[in-house]
């Protein structure tokens, strides 16, 4: 067998419901599951739920039931229930509460113990009760883990301890010979930071007295596992209680969010070494998604969305599609209910769904709903067609699908061109042109089948209901690279249902964070530089944007942000202070003197305690660093830029 692909996802505490930021993570696993599929690879998809620890056991105590009947609920009844009705297209649900799995952890945890990598001894230290582990005082912010809502605590507890330390040296050897390894390389960099210094043993036990919700540590019953050494394990032990570890292990991809970088990247690794098990191919890494105003979305802050009811409103497709278009894994993404409106209308509605409703009428009113012959004729059409696959490809490889998205949806767009130029219904009037009629209708036809196939994995259902309403079946990534294999004869339905129905416009001006977050430069995504043609601007428009040149003076850490650099910039007649997102990619002294673009009349804002005045111009490149815009020749400080 020689294509072989494992996806996993994280998987989610039972202790809420599920939120918008699980759905994302799972239809991205589930975009590189399907892909896989198609592509050839024999595919298999984990997903599930964690469900031990202390933050479940006292949200089942809030709740007034029991850990277990608390967690069955949330897991089946919200978690798995909610995965099915979006399609997301698992081959295994795990729940940590099952014995398949607390057998598997206690057997690895007896083989790591037995090698002497596990052992006792007293530890106090900051605990954060969200991310469930010992934190450091650097990693606090305002003396908060990011992402928790209250400051770990000080304990003091005897605990079992992995020596983790020990394993430093290797995993950073590891991920300096294999770039790759975790991407997208922003979070490869931060993890490469970590492991400079050291990163200490991890504490994987907690008293069973405390927090009894856990799995028994086999040679100590006062003990049970902590859970992140419970939790990881779930992505093998899943494989294994189906007897099929071979062939999938070594080809995991681990699809995370950025929250979980640590455990994922750091525990895990030194965990599987320390097992004796190879490690896995890939980390995927996202970042999370914000309210569309750009702050963190909560329940409490009034600006979250519900998955259940995006899917209930707009249906399985238009939100896996949405949520793969708009969004960027190297950065956090603002998303909300008119993206998804907007999304619809203009790819799947305008473009891909009105180019299928007028082949269709085309086939039926000239052609007597049969495709026609082919006469073989060279096209530019036809060759962009069987070479989209090759561009779409390594895109999808860097975990760039919204940039994949685009690239189908480019072609599908010089499809409907290729119809307004070729005008077949004036063919259609002349019989001397019948043969360029046919050969016309043939290739919208051939390029549909083409973007249908490649569009598949983001469009689980439509992209087939697209086929059939061409009477066409099903097609491998491999058949769009080669020409003509929509037969000839095939007769199309009668009927078919619009494929993408319009919907009623939702403001714009709800659609994109306000430009008072001038940080974004590393956290805008990508595809808000490919907006639909919907939303083209005037030259007046354009004319309010001041873009100045800026030479940069100073530029240092934001004290409170370790993503954000504050830059002193020359303008000219003055000078700025701009906070820009970029410290991942620069280091300060690599800024000092390098001239930028500026966006100089940006209301300014304050960003973690430090005002920025204006925003700083940057794209992505290929390996999704965020790089900086510069004059190509020498401009002075202060000069426009139109
Ligand atoms: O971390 N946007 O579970 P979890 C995008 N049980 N993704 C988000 C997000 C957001 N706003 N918020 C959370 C856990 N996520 C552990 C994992 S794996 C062995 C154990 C992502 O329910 C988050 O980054 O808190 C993580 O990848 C997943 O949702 C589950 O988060």
């Amino acid at each position: 067998m020689s294509k072989v692909f494992y996806i996993t996802t994280a998987i989610d505490y039972a202790n809420a419901a599920p939120h918008i930021g699980h759905v994302y993570e799972k239809i991205l696993a589930d975009f590189l599951a399907r892909w896989h599929r198609l592509d050839g690879y024999q595919t298999y998809f984990l997903t599930g739920t964690d469900e031990h620890g202390e933050k479940i056991a006292r949200a089942a105590a809030k709740a007034g039931k029991s850990p277990k009947e608390f967690v069955d609920e949330l897991s089946e009844g919200s978690f798995r229930a909610l995965y099915d009705r979006l399609q997301i297209s698992y081959d295994d649900f795990i729940r940590t509460t099952q014995e398949r799995h607390k057998k598997y952890v206690q057997q690895v945890l007896q083989r790591v113990y037995e090698a002497g990598d596990i052992y006792y001894a007293e530890y106090e230290g900051l605990y954060s009760v969200g991310a469930e582990r010992f934190v450091t005082e650097k990693e606090l912010v305002d003396g908060v883990l990011p992402g928790d809502s209250e400051p770990p605590v000080l304990r003091r507890e005897a605990n079992y301890f992995f020596r983790m330390e020990k394993y430093r040296p290797w995993l950073l050897e590891h991920l300096q010979q294999n770039p790759e390894f975790i991407q997208p390389v922003g979070y490869r960099n931060e993890v490469l930071e970590m492991l400079k210094e050291p990163i200490g043993d991890l504490s994987i036990s907690r008293p069973k007295e405390r927090v009894p919700w856990g799995i028994p540590i086999p040679w100590d019953e006062n003990h049970v596992t902590y859970v992140w050494f419970d939790a990881l394990l779930n992505y093998v032990s899943a494989l294994v209680s189906k007897g099929i570890f071979e062939p999938y292990w070594r080809h995991c991809w681990h699809v995370i969010g950025k929250d979980i970088l640590k455990p994922h990247a750091v525990f895990w690794p030194t965990m599987l070494k320390a097992a004796g098990l190879p490690l896995y191919e890939k980390l995927v890494v996202h970042g999370h998604i914000l309210a569309l105003d750009g702050r963190k979305m909560g329940k409490s802050l009034g600006n979250a969305i519900d998955p259940a009811e995006m899917l209930e409103k707009y249906g399985v497709d238009a939100l896996h599609y949405a949520l793969l278009r708009d969004t960027t894994l190297a950065a956090d993404s603002p998303f909300g209910e008119p993206v998804i409106v907007s999304r619809l209308n203009s790819d799947l509605a305008n473009d891909l769904g009105n180019l299928l409703s007028r082949v269709r009428t085309m086939l039926l009113k000239y052609c007597g709903g049969v495709l026609p012959e082919p006469s073989g004729a060279d096209s530019d059409i036809a060759r962009e067609g069987v070479s989209l696959a090759a561009k779409v490809r390594p895109l999808i490889r860097e975990l760039r699908f919204n940039l994949a998205l685009e690239e189908i949806l480019q072609y599908v767009r010089s499809l409907n061109k290729y119809v307004n130029d070729q005008k077949p219904w004036e063919l259609a009037r002349d019989d001397s042109r019948k043969k360029t009629l046919e050969e016309v209708l043939y290739t919208v036809v051939e390029g549909l089948r083409i973007a249908s196939v490649l569009l598949e994995a983001a469009l689980p259902n439509k992209a087939k209901e697209l086929r059939s309403g061409l009477g066409l079946g099903d097609f491998t990534l491999a058949q769009t690279e080669t020409w003509g294999l929509s037969p000839a004869g095939t007769r199309i339905p009668e009927e078919a249902p619009i494929l993408f129905p319009k919907l009623e416009a939702m403001p714009q001006n709800a659609q994109r964070p306000t430009s008072s977050a001038p940080d974004t430069t590393a956290t805008k995504p990508t595809a808000s530089s490919h907006e639909p043609h919907s939303s083209l601007i005037t030259i007046d428009d354009f004319a309010k944007v001041e873009l100045r040149v800026a030479e940069v003076i100073k530029a240092e850490k934001h004290p409170k942000a370790d993503k954000l650099l504050v830059l002193t910039l020359n303008v000219g007649d003055h000078t700025r202070q701009v906070v820009s997102g970029i410290a991942q990619f620069y280091t300060p002294q690599s800024l000092v003197g390098k001239k930028l673009v500026l966006v100089a009349n940006l209301k300014p804002a304050t960003l973690r305690g430090v005002e920025s005045q204006g925003m700083i111009l940057a794209g992505e490149d290929a390996q999704g660093r965020i790089v900086v815009v510069t004059p190509e020749a020498d401009l002075p400080p202060g000069a426009k830029v139109r």
